[in-house]
């Protein structure tokens, strides 16, 4: 696959970029964004970063300075059709949420740069690279690729982008490209105890009492493979939590002794009924995600549903029991 000609040709071809994530952004998607907008700006072209949801406050050390707008109804871009996107840690340019429908109309083009699984018929002409353990990994390889020696605010983006994704080294996509990057970002200054104390020592107490509600709803199905657990929009109103804390949640029953797979059947308030899902080993949920509209990777992976909670919690489990039989 040839990333980097594809990555030229686009950079030839346009001077002003917009470069934005994935809803409900995560520190991958925030650090990339960071880190990339000052590459573009030090090759001498203009990159504003837009988001269409708020970076949480936890992660809001990523963003020091302030650079990421926020999309709003009344946003206005002086000559937008100047511009082209970047679309960062996912494959799908609508999945940037509401700024989606504005920026398609008015822009130029769009890139992506992601890692994820599903976006096949997109690979050969961007920059998508799957064995990548996170989008903050492709910028920091960017970099170098360029020869430009990240600032401290980027390394430290870079970082914590990398260490979100890999769960701090440890998912199966950890490489030694990824240890030989995270290096070169400590020798420029970054604190793994300070960036791992953000992001897992740093909850409030509604995270906290929302995961407590998320936990009374586990289930367990297929004689203790798989656990699923629900989050719903009375928790968040109930807590004042936000979704994205909950969704991380997911996680946990993995740490059950036997649990293959984890299930979450989530919705923020005024959104769609949503499908997560996580595995160990070969349980490829990545299918299951892609043929229904969703996408990711083997063992992590999601969709939007169509359906009510109840109906689509059904729904998943009969599609998940193909894995136990
Ligand atoms: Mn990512």
């Amino acid at each position: 696959m040839d990333y980097f000609a594809n990555l030229k040709k686009y950079l030839d071809a346009h001077d002003n970029f917009i470069i934005s994530t994935h809803e409900s952004p995560d520190p991958d998607g925030l650090g990339a964004e960071i880190a990339f907008k000052e590459l573009l700006q030090k090759i001498g072209k203009q990159a504003i970063i837009i988001n269409s949801d708020p970076t949480p406050s936890k992660f809001s050390f990523i963003d020091p300075d302030n650079e990421i707008i926020i999309f709003n109804e009344n946003i206005k871009i002086d000559n937008i059709n100047n511009f082209a996107v970047f679309v960062l840690d996912t494959n799908d340019f609508d999945n940037i949420g509401k700024a989606y429908h504005y920026l398609k109309d008015s822009i130029q083009d769009v890139f992506i740069i992601d890692h994820h699984e599903g976006g096949t018929d997109k690979i050969k002409s961007n920059f998508i690279k799957v064995e990548a353990s996170s989008t903050s990994e492709i910028i920091g390889n960017i970099l170098q690729h360029f020869g430009v020696i990240p600032s401290f605010k980027a390394a430290q983006a870079l970082y914590a982008g990398i260490v979100f994704d890999t769960g701090c080294f440890k998912y199966p996509k950890t490489s030694p490209v990824t240890f030989v990057l995270a290096a070169q970002l400590v020798t420029l200054g970054v604190r793994p105890y300070e960036i791992y104390q953000q992001i897992y020592e740093n909850n409030s107490l509604e995270v906290f009492r929302l995961r407590a509600l998320m936990l009374s709803t586990m289930e367990v199905h297929y004689g203790g493979k798989l656990i699923l657990m629900k989050l719903t929009p009375d928790m968040l109103k109930e807590t004042n939590a936000p979704f994205s804390e909950g969704e991380v949640n997911i996680n946990l029953p993995l740490s059950i002794q036997g649990v293959v797979a984890s299930v979450l059947i989530k919705q923020d308030i005024g959104g769609p009924v949503k499908v997560s899902m996580r595995t160990k080993g070969d349980l490829d949920v990545a299918e299951i995600a892609i043929a229904n509209g969703g996408g990711g990777h083997k063992n992590a992976a999601g969709f939007k549903s169509l359906y009510d909670f109840e109906t689509t919690r059904l729904k998943v489990l009969e599609e998940m029991s193909r894995f136990f039989k």
